[in-house]
Formats: structure tokens, C-alpha cells, sequence
């Protein structure tokens, strides 16, 4: 009984539940009008239970794990438009990472690299920590390392957001390259977009967000 009401579709908790009754007819109908009661009672056991999560499915923003710890990040241009924003939500050893713009005709269209950049500051005309010449959200400095991590790829490196022709994109990814507490610890840090790739602008930083918990 536990492992069905911790299967993780719908559909498993139907066919184990038919399976006992195969050939038993007269049972049938019984156990039918009773199996919208089993159904319910997994949907609920699933919202409300506090047991730790061993046969669930992976955690999604529309089935957040229980017990999932979020941190957000509103990405804004330059100019100050809001452009995307992005949830990183933490269970079982990972984070899953929803990057979903907030308006169209803003981002060109195509592959845009991402990265969380190591220090939570969005100026949108500052220098980085190392000095040089002023530049777009320049002070947000390199690449995130988690502690411990020198290696490539940083430990901030995320997967390009493809923007579409009208200006919208949506990505989810996950990554167990850092935790909820690496990325507000010390200087804190901030997701940053760049421009699109094979364009002029590929290099810069285009929009960026401090990420933080709510
Ligand atoms: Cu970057």
C-alpha cells in the first residue's frame, strides 16, 4: 500500500490497482466506484505528506518536492525592464532552475549564455571586482565557483536560454554544482544573460538578477 500511494503518475496507481482484480468480476464493480477514493487518497497523500521523498517524481515547479527550498532572481535590462525571472528550487540534492521571460520583444532571438556570476550586485554600469573600464553589470564579476570547485566548467555555468522569435524563452535545468546556501553565502551572487550568440553584443551582459530567497 505504501508503494502505491508513492507511485508517481496517476496512471501506475490505475493499473496496479486493477491488476489484484483481473479475472474476479464479481468484485469488479465494488472496487471500481471504489478506485476514484484510492485516487484521491494518493493526490492528498502526495500534498500532505511529510515522510521523506523516496518514489516521487523529480521536483518541477508545478510539483514542488516537499520540503523544497526556493531562491528567486528578477532579471532586468540595462534599462531597468523587467525581462525574466528564475526560481531555483532545492530538494534531493539538486536544484531545479526555471528561467521563464516576463515580456516579449525585448531579448533577440537565439541562444543566450547564462551563467550565476559570483558577486549578488546588478549595476547596470559598474566595474568589476578587479578593476578595468566600467561595462554592463560588470560588478557582478566571474563566473561562480562553489567553495572548493576550481574546475571547468565553473560551477555557475548554466545552459544557453534559446529566445524565440518574439522575444520569449523558457528554460528548466537542474545542477547539483552548488546549494541553496553556496549561492547566498559571502558576496552572495547574481544570474546574469548575455547577448545572443554570433551577434555583436554575445559578450555582454544584457540582463542580470541578485539572487536571493523569495
Ligand atoms: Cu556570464
Amino acid at each position: 500500500m505504501a508503494r502505491l500511494l508513492l507511485a508517481p503518475q496517476r496512471g501506475a496507481h490505475r493499473r496496479q490497482a486493477r491488476l489484484p482484480i483481473m479475472g474476479k468480476p464479481a468484485f469488479t464493480g465494488i472496487v471500481l466506484s471504489l478506485l476514484p477514493l484510492f485516487v484521491a487518497a494518493c493526490m492528498s497523500e502526495h500534498r500532505i505528506s511529510t515522510t521523506p521523498a523516496q518514489n516521487v517524481s523529480p521536483a518541477s515547479p508545478a510539483h514542488p518536492a516537499p520540503g523544497a527550498e526556493t531562491l528567486t532572481a528578477q532579471l532586468k535590462t540595462v534599462d531597468g525592464q523587467p525581462v525574466a525571472t528564475a526560481t531555483f528550487e532545492f530538494a534531493n540534492g539538486y536544484a531545479t532552475i526555471t528561467v521563464k521571460t516576463v515580456a516579449t520583444g525585448m531579448l533577440r532571438p537565439g541562444f543566450h549564455d547564462m551563467h550565476i556570476h559570483s558577486v549578488g550586485k546588478c549595476e547596470p554600469h559598474s566595474t568589476a571586482p578587479t578593476g578595468g573600464a566600467p561595462g554592463a553589470f560588470l560588478s557582478a564579476g566571474p563566473h561562480y565557483q562553489a567553495p572548493g570547485h576550481t574546475g571547468m566548467p565553473p560551477s555557475g555555468d548554466l545552459p544557453s536560454l534559446e529566445v524565440r522569435r518574439d522575444g520569449a524563452a523558457l528554460l528548466v535545468t537542474t545542477s547539483d554544482a552548488f546549494t541553496r546556501a553556496d549561492l547566498l553565502a559571502g558576496s552572495k551572487t547574481a544570474l546574469v544573460l548575455h547577448g545572443a550568440e554570433y551577434t555583436p553584443d554575445a559578450e555582454e551582459r544584457v540582463a542580470c538578477g541578485v539572487i536571493g530567497p523569495g
